[in-house]
């Protein structure tokens, strides 16, 4: 199955579990979601699953070795989808998108809080690597750097907030709801998308800086892991879910 009819499968399996379909389908018909609908919606309900990875363990080498990716998918990331599935079993939570879900997090305990925000996150971060990387168009260039005199600069910020995150969490650039440009971080699990959340918008793009996503290669040497990071980053996802944001 290819990537675009298995996004197609999974949003129309979305559509037939969800509980208020109004919610899923007003998102659908706000337009160019079809490229972004399987990276960025996702519907509710206690059925959410893992998508499988678009390339192998070892395709993000030498950059995040195949050993860290393995268990990061197989692993971590899987635990978050299970726990996630389990509370929302629990909580009664499966009646909403996964966006209107965190946008509510504070109603909800803990461990939906960790888990649903671990299963956002890590989905989202598999799509924004990709194999040697994506270049930015011209076009995003513009827009980067009107918000941040230049692409550097804006890197630099963001590598920044991954270095100063003491422990675990996020560094994120995210569009705000006043349509702006920014960026922050989290710590653990938690998104922009969260109302618990000091940094708020649309993630346009993410960086776990926990130590299983670099420890194995990089141990506590976390600068040389985002260092290497910018190598693989796929800027267009980042473009796409910048489109997305921009029309809601
Ligand atoms: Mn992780």
């Amino acid at each position: 199955m290819n990537r675009r009819s298995f996004l197609q499968n999974s949003s129309k399996a979305g559509i037939g579990a969800l509980a208020v379909p109004g919610a899923l389908m007003a998102l659908e018909s706000c337009g160019n979601t079809k490229s972004v609908v399987g990276a960025t919606v996702y519907a509710g309900g206690p059925n959410l699953t893992q998508r499988p990875l678009l390339y192998d363990y070892k395709a993000l080498e030498p950059n995040i070795d195949a050993q860290t990716m393995e268990i990061h998918y197989t692993k971590h990331a899987a635990a978050y989808t299970k726990n996630m599935n389990e509370a929302i079993a629990a909580e009664n939570a499966g009646t909403a998108t996964l966006d209107s879900l965190l946008a509510n997090i504070s109603k909800y305990s803990v461990k939906l809080r960790n888990n649903a925000g671990g299963h956002y996150n890590h989905e989202s971060f598999w799509t924004w690597m990709t194999p040697g990387g994506k270049p930015m168009s011209a076009g995003f260039t513009q827009v980067v750097e009107t918000a941040f005199g230049s692409v550097n600069d804006m890197k630099n910020k963001f590598t920044d907030a991954g270095l100063k995150r003491f422990g675990s969490g996020w560094s994120w650039l995210v569009l705000g709801p006043d349509k702006k440009l920014s960026i922050g971080s989290t710590p653990n699990q938690d998104n922009p998308l969260m109302d618990v959340s000091e940094v708020k918008g649309f993630p346009l793009l993410g960086l776990d800086v926990w130590e299983h996503a670099y420890y194995l290669k990089y141990q506590n040497k976390r600068a040389d892991y985002i260092s290497a990071w910018w190598n693989v980053v796929n800027w267009q996802e980042v473009e796409n879910r910048y489109t997305y944001a921009k029309g809601h």
